[in-house]
This record gives structure tokens, C-alpha cells and sequence, in this order.
């Protein structure tokens, strides 16, 4: 374009948008180097929490480029805001010869944008004109852009050849919160609602805000605010209004709020007798309350429904389908333009477990399939990614296969229920690209999963921590869940560096440390939980937290993994068991079926196999699970480690926050190690090739040593404790001692107890009348029951022994929680 050309079409906008552009007569004349004087710096000296999340922006000068925002939209203001916070620079109205200038591509029409679609944006650098250009085709667009410009300059990448188009890869790229309007959250780990609190909208939704910011940031353009099992509450006439106050908080953020619904709302809240999906008078009642709230927000983005799930109530008290349901609610946003996204996730969870061709597997498939086509254009069916329920290991759902002529969208679980909790370290993203990478061999073609779906949906869940999940490094999940759902051909290594950039500081070596942490997690955190497609082996019928290995068995919801003697596993062949296998197209069903070509990984989801079968690694199964988890509990001890080479490098508040985590996961993966280790050898009978299994040649169980006022007990499940039992306090104080056999030297010792959620026990270690420690069982974990859950250590390093020493363990119980132990484990200092 010639610069004279350039003026006019300036020219031209000024007309048009009424906004002064002023061109400074040097920079129409010369090109001078280029600009972004105030780069962000990250230091390390500031104490923080966690809040900025990866919008951590830290100008270190005065900038003077200047942001030109050209429209009204509240989008645009948010994105000249946050690039004026980023760069410390001035939003002003006036072109400078150091300005960044943002608007849609019909203000901008001194140059083509070629390829934009609706939220995508164009980033370009005008060297010539000292410009640096943010547009797209609407103001959301506008505001991905400007993000994915502040991305560049925090990660240092050159922006003055900058021409970047980017379209996001789905439409649809929503998170669900299941928040309870009551303020606790299902599933959520990281504090309570910042939507709801005592049936009611919190009246200061300054968070919600907040929150919103960050899904802009990474291209989510919806969330819907409230549990998928939903309160009738929520549509009420009395309520819409104050829902509308959270939509007001998401919106200058591009962020459309949507709800989930309850099926049977029409008779609980509307007065009618039924809700019945073909009635005309429940029709209407929908139509009516879609209305009611398109009046109050009239960009409401649509309906979530979990119906026939879980003791949730659908289309089945009247004999009608799935897609009925669907329609009928679709049918009420049609005219409004918003969505209907009905779950996938529908099982009987009564299901008779006596019964071996009862497979939960087949369940969406079962349910789904059937109605392919039947659904209207605007109804989505949102599959859970694995076909039972985001275990640390599942094969993909061949529901999303079968879908061919019914939209559907992929449910991913960014809230680690079963993996971890937060509580470990469980990078995510690598998992979602083996999901979304996974070629179904549809109609025998090219068919990954990622180009199958319409959109993405990730359960975020997170909360009133400030840190919003509850753990700094959780939040690579939600960053990548985004990240992923607008372009999946990232690599999770990739999403990992950038995020670990922007949230902790562009030096190299945290960046190296923290993506290298971040990329292990997920394998290690399966290798002592989960293995060969098993399953996370936690308790399913209590927290999803801790072992809990038989709680899968012989009851009705499903997740059998029939564990016997011999062997273990579910056979879903067609040959022989469930069928399961035959619901994948040809190809895919074929290399499942065959066990020749069945990956390791998940061979027990899809065979039940003898302990001593050959697997293609050439270890035995049973020599496989004593293997990794040794492995993956001895790579988990290594994380607090790799952590603590960056001390001084990362803020001190997150790295002392980090390596307690870290701590607290290395000594819970012993828990788990030990569980699946010592349930395994008790079932099969056969040994550990190694010598490990079984064998604690460092511990004394606390049940051996000399009890003052301390009892033994039971714990439950057995595994979940060494040697199946524990010792409690049922008075004000009790002891527990022993003397030291060992050598003289320095030693580690740890105390292996239990932290049970009522109360705060005060344990003191003594050697001789030396206090070694002292420390409350104050945590808050998921259970008041001494098990996995409650299941946690504490290590005292470098202590000097000779032999003979006593040792005292001093506990004091507090409001139900007993003080239990169950071993100490001594072992010289490395
Ligand atoms: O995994 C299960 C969870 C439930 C959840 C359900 C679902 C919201 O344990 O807490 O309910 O899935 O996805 O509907």
C-alpha cells in the first residue's frame, strides 16, 4: 500500500468512526527502527498467590507506545485496557509513531485481512508506519487478539514481522463449572463458588470477572455457571435476574454465560402436572422461560442438561429419547440463537455387576447411537472423552465415532477428580492430544477426534482460592484446555512452556524445570495409580481420591475391573465378552480385539488376562504393576527435588506453596505404591521379582511399638495402611516408642499418619527428650475415615541416630481426629 494511499484510507475511517487520527509527519516519512520499548519483565522479587494466573503483566517502564482503540465495544475497551496494562503504555485516540492500533476489520480498511472467521483475529506489524495492528471481524475476535499479541511480547518473540491470522479450530469452546448455588462446587478443589453462596448470586462478582478475563485469554467463549445436576432453582423469575448480573461480569470479557437446566424444571418450578417433552403446555412453558431469559440476556449462549443420569430425571418418566429431550429445548433457543448441549454421559448405575456381559463402557454408545440424525441442527451431544469417566486411563469413546450426523461436542475434565485432585501434580494436556489425535477410522478414513467434534468443553471447577484451582501448577490444565480447544495441533509441550513463561517468568531454566515437571506428571501420576488401562484405582464409592482398589467391584456402578486370583481385567471382546470392542469402527475394533495388537496401555480395559501374561514390553502383567509403580513413586520423590533447583528463581510464596505440594504428593504416592502393591501380591500370591513388594525392611509399624494410651485398629480398605492396621488415641495424649537398631549416622525419618478433615491432632516426635518436631494434622483431605485419603507423611531429614536411641511419637487428639499412625520409616540421609 503507498503512503498516500494509507493517508486517505485514514482519512476514510476518521469519517467513519468519528475518531481523530492524527499521522505525526515523521512517521509518514521514515521507517524507523523498531518500538515495544517497555517489554514485560517478570521478576522474581514480588511475592504473589497465584491470582494473575498467566496475566501476569509487570511493566518495568513507562512505555511509549500508545494503544489506539478504534470502536465502542465493550470487548475492544477490555483488550485496550489490558494491553495498556500490559505495557504500561497510554490509550489514546491519536496515532503516534510507537502505537497499536485495535478494531474490527471494517474500521480498518486501509488493509485486507484475508481468512478471518467470527473470533479468529489478525495480528500484523506495519514497520513502515511503526504500527502494530490487532483486528478480526468482531470485537471477541478482537480481544483473542490482543491476548495472543501480549502472549508474543511476554514470551519474547519477535513482533516487528508479525503477520499472524488465527481462526479457532471449533466454535463451541465452553468450560462448565459444576458450582451449587449453595457455593460448594462438585468436584472442585480449589475453594468455593465465585458465582453463588447461600442459594444466591454473590453480590460482589468482582472474581467472576476476574475469571472471565482469563478464559478470554485463551479464546473460551462460554461457561456455564452452574452444576450439570441442577438446581430447579436457577430458572426461576426470582432468580434469572441475578444470573444476568454474572452474564453482566463476562461480558466486556466476550464470554457468554449459559446454564444447565433441570428436565423436570416445568413441574418442579412452572406448576404444571408433567414434564413431559412433547407435551404442548411444557413446549410452551420452555419457550416462555427461554424468552424470559434472552429478555434479561440477550446474549445467552444456551442450555447444558444432564437427563436419565445418575438419579437425574429426563426423557425416560415419559417413554420419550434422548433427542426429544434435546429438541425440545433446542427448539426454544433456536429462535434467539443459542445452543442445547445435552450430556452424553448417561449409564444405569444399578447396574447387576453378577453379570458378565454388563459393561458401563457401552453405555453412551447404547444410549446414542440409535438417535444419529435425529437431533436438531442447534442440539449438541457432549461425549465424555473415555467411555467411562475420566480415569487416568481410558481408550477413546466410540460414541464420537458414531456420531456422524449429530453434532457433538468432547467433554474433558480440566478438575482432576480422578487424578489427583490438584493435589498432584497431573498435567493433562498430553492426554487430551492422544484423544484428540486418536484416529477413529470412520468410514475407514483419516478421522481424528479432534476434527469430529464441534466443540470442546473442559469441566474447570475452580473456586474462591486465589490461585483459582487450589495449586499453582494445576493451572497448565486450564491454560492448555483453551489453548488446545482453538488450535489442537499445538504439542502439550509446547502449551506448557508458553504457560510456564507467562505464569512463573521467562528465565530458561524455569521455564525448562517447570515444562519438564509439568510433561512427566500425567505418566507418573498413572504409573502408581492406574495401570494397563485399569482404571485410577481410588476409592469410587467415597472421594475418587485415594486407593481404594476393591470399591470398583460388586456394586452397580460399573467400574468393574475383575480382579481375581488368576487374572484380572474386563473382557469387552466380541469374541468373548461384552461387545464393547465391536462398537469402534472396523479398524479400530480390529487392533483392540486382537491381542497381538492391542497396545500394553489398555489392554486390561479390553481383556481379562491371566497375572502371568506376556505382555509386548515382555514383562509379566503382575511384574508390570509391582515395576511402575515402584518407578513412578521413586519419579514422584524426584519432584520436590526438581522444584527446589529453582528456589530464588520463582517468587517465594508460590515456590514454598509448590514444593509442599510436591512434598505432600511424594509421600502420597508411597501410599499408593504400597496399596496396589501389597492388594496385588495378596490376590495373585505371586512375588515381586524384585524383592519389594511386601518387604519394608526400613519400617516400624507403629502397632510394634511400645503403646502408652495408643490402641491398634483396623484400617479400611486394608491396603490402604501398612500392614492393614493403625494406631489411635482415644484419650487427651498418648505415646508411641521405640528404640533405634541401627547404625550410628545421619538418617531421614519419616512419620507415615493420618489427617482426618474434623479435627487437628498435634503429633511430637521426640529423640530421647529432644523435640525432633512438632506439627498439626490440620490439612483438609477429603475424608474423617483413617484410609488413602487421610494417608499422608511427614520427613524429618538429616537426623543424627546411634544405636539404641529412643524415639517418641507424642499424640494429641482434637475434635475426632485420633492422632493415628501407622509407621515410621528410617533410612540414612542421601
Ligand atoms: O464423574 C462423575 C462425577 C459426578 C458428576 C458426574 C457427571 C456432576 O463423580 O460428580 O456429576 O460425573 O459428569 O455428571
Amino acid at each position: 500500500m503507498t503512503r498516500k494511499h494509507w493517508g486517505r484510507e485514514a482519512e476514510k475511517k476518521r469519517g467513519h468512526s468519528g475518531l481523530p487520527l492524527i499521522f505525526p509527519p515523521r512517521l509518514m516519512q521514515q521507517g524507523c527502527p523498531l518500538f515495544f520499548a517497555a517489554l514485560l519483565t517478570l521478576s522474581a522479587a514480588n511475592a504473589e498467590t497465584g491470582r494473575q494466573a498467566w496475566l501476569r503483566y509487570q511493566p518495568t517502564q513507562k512505555s511509549t507506545q500508545t494503544i489506539v482503540e478504534l470502536g465502542n465495544a465493550p470487548e475492544l475497551t477490555s483488550a485496550s485496557q489490558e494491553l495498556s496494562l500490559a505495557l504500561g503504555a497510554r490509550i489514546t485516540h491519536t496515532l503516534t509513531n510507537n502505537s497499536v492500533v485495535l478494531g474490527t476489520v471494517d474500521q480498518m480498511n486501509f488493509a485486507s485481512f484475508p481468512g478471518l472467521q467470527p473470533g479468529g483475529y489478525c495480528l500484523r506489524t506495519i514497520p513502515t508506519k511503526h504500527l502494530s495492528v490487532i483486528t478480526a471481524l468482531d470485537p471477541p475476535g478482537v480481544l483473542h487478539g490482543t491476548f495472543a499479541w501480549i502472549r508474543h511480547l511476554t514470551l519474547g518473540d519477535n513482533l516487528s514481522q508479525l503477520n499472524e491470522t488465527s481462526n479457532p479450530s471449533v466454535p463451541i469452546r465452553w468450560v462448565n463449572e459444576w458450582d451449587n448455588l449453595d457455593g460448594s462446587i462438585e468436584r472442585g478443589y480449589g475453594g468455593r463458588s465465585i458465582f453463588f453462596e447461600s442459594n444466591n448470586v454473590l453480590p460482589d462478582l468482582t472474581r467472576a470477572g476476574r475469571y472471565a478475563r482469563l478464559l478470554a485469554s485463551i479464546g473460551i467463549n462460554s461457561c456455564t455457571v452452574n452444576n450439570v445436576n441442577a438446581n430447579p432453582r436457577v430458572l426461576t423469575s426470582e432468580f434469572l435476574p441475578q444470573i444476568a448480573r454474572v452474564a453482566a461480569a463476562f461480558r466486556p470479557w466476550g464470554v457468554k454465560l449459559s446454564l444447565s437446566v433441570d428436565f423436570a424444571s416445568p413441574k418442579t418450578i412452572g406448576g404444571l402436572d408433567t414434564f413431559d417433552p412433547l407435551d404442548p403446555r411444557i413446549i410452551a412453558w420452555w419457550n416462555a422461560k427461554t424468552e424470559e431469559i434472552y429478555r434479561l440476556i440477550p446474549d445467552f449462549a444456551g442450555f447444558v442438561l444432564k437427563a436419565d443420569s445418575e438419579g437425574r430425571v429426563g426423557p425416560s418418566t415419559y417413554g420419550r429419547t434422548h433427542a426429544e429431550a434435546a429438541n425440545l429445548l433446542a427448539n426454544a433457543l433456536k429462535p434467539h440463537g443459542g445452543i442445547l448441549i445435552y450430556r452424553g454421559f448417561v449409564y444405569d448405575h444399578h447396574a447387576d455387576w453378577r453379570n458378565l456381559k454388563n459393561d458401563r463402557a457401552r453405555a453412551a454408545y447404547d444410549n446414542f447411537a440409535p438417535f444419529n440424525g435425529q437431533f436438531a441442527e442447534n442440539a449438541f451431544v457432549q461425549v465424555k472423552h473415555g467411555p467411562i469417566d475420566f480415569q487416568a486411563r481410558e481408550p477413546v469413546s466410540p460414541l464420537i465415532a458414531a456420531l456422524t450426523k449429530t453434532h457433538e461436542t468432547l467433554e474433558l475434565q480440566i478438575t482432576q477428580e480422578y487424578t489427583g485432585q490438584q493435589r498432584h501434580l497431573c498435567y493433562l494436556a498430553p492426554m487430551w492430544k492422544q484423544v484428540l489425535d486418536f484416529d477413529l477410522r470412520v468410514g475407514g478414513a483419516h478421522t481424528p477426534v479432534g476434527k469430529l467434534v464441534s466443540g470442546l468443553v473442559g469441566v474447570a471447577n475452580v473456586g474462591r482460592d486465589d490461585n483459582w484451582l487450589g495449586a499453582d501448577l494445576a493451572m497448565a490444565n486450564l491454560y492448555a484446555f483453551g489453548r488446545l480447544a482453538w488450535q489442537p495441533s499445538l504439542t502439550a509441550e509446547q502449551i506448557a512452556r508458553e504457560w510456564a513463561a507467562q505464569t512463573f517468568g521467562n528465565n530458561r531454566r524455569v521455564v525448562d524445570t517447570i515444562t519438564q515437571l509439568e510433561m512427566d506428571s500425567w505418566p507418573v501420576y498413572e504409573g502408581y495409580t492406574g495401570p494397563l488401562g485399569l482404571g485410577t484405582l481410588t476409592d469410587i464409592l467415597r472421594g475418587h481420591y485415594g486407593p481404594g482398589i476393591e470399591s470398583a467391584e460388586r456394586n452397580g456402578w460399573g467400574q468393574w475391573i475383575r480382579a481375581g486370583h488368576e487374572g484380572i481385567g474386563m473382557d469387552r471382546t466380541v469374541a468373548t465378552g461384552t461387545g464393547f470392542i465391536g462398537q469402534y469402527p472396523p479398524e479400530v475394533a480390529h487392533m483392540y480385539e486382537s491381542l497381538k495388537e492391542c497396545p500394553d496401555e489398555l489392554v486390561l480395559f479390553m481383556h481379562h488376562l491371566p497375572y502371568t501374561y506376556v505382555l509386548h514390553s515382555g514383562k509379566t502383567i503382575i511384574q508390570h504393576i509391582y515395576d511402575s509403580h515402584y518407578a513412578a513413586a521413586e519419579a514422584a520423590q524426584q519432584f520436590p527435588e526438581r522444584w527446589r533447583t529453582l528456589n530464588g528463581l520463582v517468587d517465594q510464596e508460590r515456590f514454598t506453596a509448590v514444593l509442599n505440594r510436591l512434598a505432600y504428593q511424594a509421600g502420597h504416592a508411597i501410599v499408593w505404591r504400597d496399596a496396589i502393591c501389597s492388594w496385588f501380591l495378596r490376590e495373585s500370591g505371586i512375588p515381586d521379582s524384585a524383592g519389594r513388594a511386601g518387604h519394608f525392611p526400613d519400617r516400624i509399624e507403629a502397632e510394634a511399638m511400645q503403646l502408652s494410651g495408643y490402641a491398634m485398629t483396623d484400617v479400611t480398605p486394608w491396603e490402604d495402611a501398612s500392614g492393614g492396621k493403625a494406631i489411635t488415641c482415644g484419650l487427651a495424649n498418648c505415646t508411641a516408642a521405640f528404640a533405634f537398631h541401627g547404625t550410628a549416622g545421619k538418617y531421614d525419618i519419616a512419620v507415615q499418619y493420618f489427617d482426618v478433615n474434623t479435627g487437628a491432632a498435634r503429633f511430637t516426635l521426640k529423640l530421647g527428650n529432644d523435640i525432633l518436631r512438632s506439627w498439626l494434622a490440620d490439612d483438609h483431605f477429603p475424608t474423617k475415615e483413617l484410609n488413602g485419603d487421610s494417608s499422608t507423611r511427614i520427613t524429618i531429614r538429616n537426623v543424627k541416630l546411634r544405636p539404641e536411641d529412643t524415639m517418641t511419637l507424642e499424640g494429641t487428639p482434637d475434635n475426632g481426629d485420633r492422632a493415628a499412625i501407622d509407621y515410621l520409616e528410617i533410612r540414612r540421609s542421601r
